[in-house]
């Protein structure tokens, strides 16, 4: 009897998965992969169900003899696991990203000594209407408020680091959605998004002075919630009045984003890179503690997080200042610090991360690395880091080409020589699709 191997990650059995299936048990004993939890996550398929279900749901297949759990998106632990005859798999993951894996799959039956154009079986992906209506509607579930929002504290537990990415508009949102690239054979995405208030401002015009009202924040919120479903960080400046403050929570927490950073500062707040460029005044801690208190007082689900962001690096008070607000702000309530610098160095927020970890290592530890930006991931990681923010890259990088077009087209009374430099008017008129 030949052992067929195939992996799924999905949450529902639609008519597609199950021609798999047949297909593959017409060459002997079937056995699938229900992809860990932790490489979905990575690979962007955010699974609703717990592993458990999924390998029960698989197992209630009739034809399915075994299911195990694939750890790893590239198949390198299958082989060991299942010496499989056959692998069989849709043939859609011959393009895009996921032709990766593919070539990896590739690589790794040539390694078991097998003859790929014999063992890899690839069944026609089936795309009617009806798998067409159940993608969506998952899709449309993990958009879903209650899924969204407690996203991020499942990524915190789940990923060496979460790594979020700004977006200020439908269409960065969607960029933050659905990048994937390829690495060492496997694929990574960012986990989430981050509403910027710089960038949320200069988008709209105006200087980042906490001017943009909550009003005209949740519209650019509502923009990105409406196409896309990983979960969002809301930048919440100061949080302003403790009074205010409360039912901001209570509306964020109820469309769906996951957390929102306040920052101790108070009355004119202006972006934390001037530092103390500008007159920025920090608050106290007993009245700043009393804001995230309130806010977590009023809170409706463990899922909703609540971030203290210290900005005594930034206003140059000191290291034991921010630790000493760091410990107070968790005890406040906070679910989680931003520790925040604008020196090049990292070593600041290294000397930080290690003494908070020495005696707190739980609470996690945000960091936007704009000015520290030699730093990696997985660097900060090691010193704590649970969430890494790229506060304003896209918005950084269109500028600059946007004004350079204006210019051209200016300069030239004509847009012919800005033509090549641009998107073709025919990939953008297809960029976004229909229902
Ligand atoms: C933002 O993105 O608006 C931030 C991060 O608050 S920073 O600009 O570095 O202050
Ligand atoms: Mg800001």
């Amino acid at each position: 009897m030949k052992t067929v191997y195939t992996c799924f990650t999905t949450d529902v059995i639609h008519e597609g998965h199950l021609n798999i299936i047949r297909e593959a048990k017409k060459l002997g004993r079937v056995v699938v992969g229900a992809l860990s939890i932790e490489e979905s996550i990575r690979y962007n398929k955010f699974p609703i169900l717990s592993i458990e279900d999924r390998i029960a749901l698989y197992k209630a297949i009739p034809e399915v003899d075994d299911v195990i759990v694939q750890e790893n998106m590239n198949y390198s632990d299958v082989f060991e696991k299942v010496h499989p005859d056959y692998i069989v798999h849709g043939d859609n993951w011959k393009s895009g990203p996921e032709s990766t894996i593919r070539e990896n799959v590739i690589s790794l039956i040539k390694a078991a000594g097998m003859n790929p154009d014999e063992t890899l079986v690839e069944i026609p992906y089936t795309y009617n209407e009806t798998v067409k209506k159940i993608d969506r509607q998952l899709r449309e579930k993990q958009a879903m408020p209650e899924y969204r929002r407690g996203r991020l504290r499942q990524l915190i537990d789940m990923r060496p680091v979460v790594r979020i990415m700004e977006a200020h508009s439908g269409l960065t949102g969607l960029i933050c959605e659905k990048t994937v690239v390829e690495s060492e054979g496997r694929l990574d995405q960012f986990d989430g998004m981050w509403v910027s208030s710089l960038c949320d401002s200069t988008d709209r015009g105006k200087p980042d002075i906490e001017l943009v009202d909550m009003t005209s924040r949740l519209r650019t919120i509502d923009d990105i919630l409406e196409v896309t479903t990983k979960p969002i960080i809301l930048d919440g400046d100061t949080g302003g009045l403790a009074e205010h403050f409360v039912y901001n929570v209570r509306t964020l927490e109820r469309v769906g984003v996951s957390a929102v950073i306040i920052e101790d500062k108070i009355g004119l707040k202006k972006n934390s890179l001037f530092g103390n460029e500008v007159v920025q005044t920090q608050d106290s801690i007993d009245n700043f503690s009393a804001k995230i208190a309130a806010g977590k007082k009023v809170s409706l689900t463990d899922d909703f997080m609540i971030i203290a962001r210290i900005e005594s690096l930034i206003l140059e008070q000191g290291m034991d200042d921010a630790l000493t607000r760091a410990f107070a702000f968790r005890d406040a309530g906070a679910d989680a610090i931003m520790i925040h610098s604008r020196k090049k160095d990292p070593a600041e927020i290294f000397e930080f991360c290690d003494k908070f970890r020495s005696s707190d290592k739980h609470t996690p530890i945000v960091v936007v690395p704009t000015s520290f930006n030699s730093v990696t991931e997985e660097v900060l990681a090691e010193h704590g880091v649970n969430i890494v923010i790229y506060a304003n890259q896209l918005m950084r990088a269109a500028f600059p080409v946007m004004v350079s077009t204006a210019e051209d087209i200016l300069k030239n009374h004509r847009a012919l020589e800005v033509d090549s430099k641009l998107m073709p008017f025919k990939d953008i008129i297809t960029l976004i699709d229909e229902l």
